[in-house]
């Protein structure tokens, strides 16, 4: 399987992120990728696919703010990273501001997401990196692994939030022209590119993934936002394959309706027993048979990354899911 990375995907390196009353260290930092690289071997480089194929997800004025946050925010004075402090809880609408704060908050939804001197080129070239491996799916591979770093799963067309800057799901599925589902296992409901798919007519997305009611990020995937293009599947902390499985086999079901002619697979090694900000426990042997029962459903697959924070358990994780295919 041909598999893709950047190494400008590592120039993102988070200080820190609020939650709880207090700063703790990043989760989603380049060590990740380290693991990862370790254990997967050779990758390309993507070539630059450029703007376009984001600005058919993402709206110009976020791109342009995502790009330029940064350099506001140390014109202003401030020292390390951009964080939000405000929200527009309601009557969120594309106001012009004069004042790097305002912008911080009508574009993004948490405290766990700051943006630092490279936040942008490391998007940039994770969302490049998952076309890359479009690239190779359409042209000769059945399967393409992209190493998307920082994620992708939580960020929508206008907003930034959960370690998501640019949804590589949603660009990877537009650009590929055709009907596409888009499988989410990462341990977190795919809030972003939830939203994104209500808004493009070509796209279906089932996700399992912890329930809101408990889990982050709270105001999405529940399961009664399921619609024709829409299956959520949460589940209580605490699952385990034995009823994590049957759960793959109603979502791959679900997608086989769709008739979907190519799957992008949103996946994050957080549902692994040992994942420190997550609570289901799958174990590093489940993942083969999860990919072979996603591979069953024979379509040209795009894998793309999504989380995972056990760093040691992390690299094998990974191999044991490719090697699925
Ligand atoms: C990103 B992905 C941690 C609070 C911050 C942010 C989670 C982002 C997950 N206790 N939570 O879906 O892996
Ligand atoms: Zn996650």
């Amino acid at each position: 399987m041909r598999c893709f990375w950047d190494d400008r995907q590592r120039l993102h390196a988070p200080s820190g992120e609020f939650f709880n009353g207090a700063m703790h260290p990043a989760a989603e930092h380049p060590g990740r990728v380290d693991a990862i690289l370790a254990a997967i071997g050779r990758t390309e480089e993507p070539v630059d696919f450029g703007l376009h194929p984001l600005l058919q997800v993402h709206r110009a004025e976020y791109l342009d703010f995502l790009r330029e946050a940064y350099a506001h925010w140390h014109a202003a004075g401030r020292l390390g990273d951009a964080f939000p402090y405000t929200f527009p809880i309601a009557g969120r609408r594309p106001l012009k501001f004069s004042r790097i704060d305002a912008d911080l908050g009508q574009y993004s939804f948490d405290t766990s997401t700051p943006i630092g001197p490279a936040t942008w080129e490391a998007a940039y070239w994770s969302a490049q990196t998952a076309l890359a491996a479009l690239q190779a799916v359409k042209s000769d591979e059945r399967t393409g692994f992209a190493l998307c770093r920082p994620p992708g799963h939580h960020a929508g067309a206008d907003y930034f939030g959960g370690y998501s800057y640019l949804s590589n799901a949603a660009i990877c599925a537009v650009s590929a022209g055709k009907r596409v589902a888009i499988l989410d296992v990462d341990y977190h409901h795919g809030n972003g590119t939830q939203d994104i798919v209500m808004d493009h007519d070509a796209m279906v997305f089932a996700s399992i993934h912890a329930d809101p009611t408990t889990d982050y990020p709270f105001y999405w995937g529940h399961a009664d936002e399921s619609r024709g293009s829409i299956l959520n599947l949460p589940f209580p902390r605490g699952t385990e394959w034995s009823g994590y499985e049957p759960a793959l086999v109603r979502a791959l079901d679900w997608i086989e309706k769709a008739e979907p002619e190519m799957l992008i697979v949103s996946y994050g090694a957080d549902t692994h027993e040992d994942d420190p900000i997550s609570h289901f426990k799958l174990k590093t042997s489940d993942y083969a048979p999860m990919a072979r029962r996603i591979a069953a459903l024979g379509l040209p697959t795009v894998v793309l990354m999504e989380g995972g924070y056990a760093v040691d358990a992390l690299g094998t994780n990974v191999a044991e899911f490719l090697s699925g295919f």
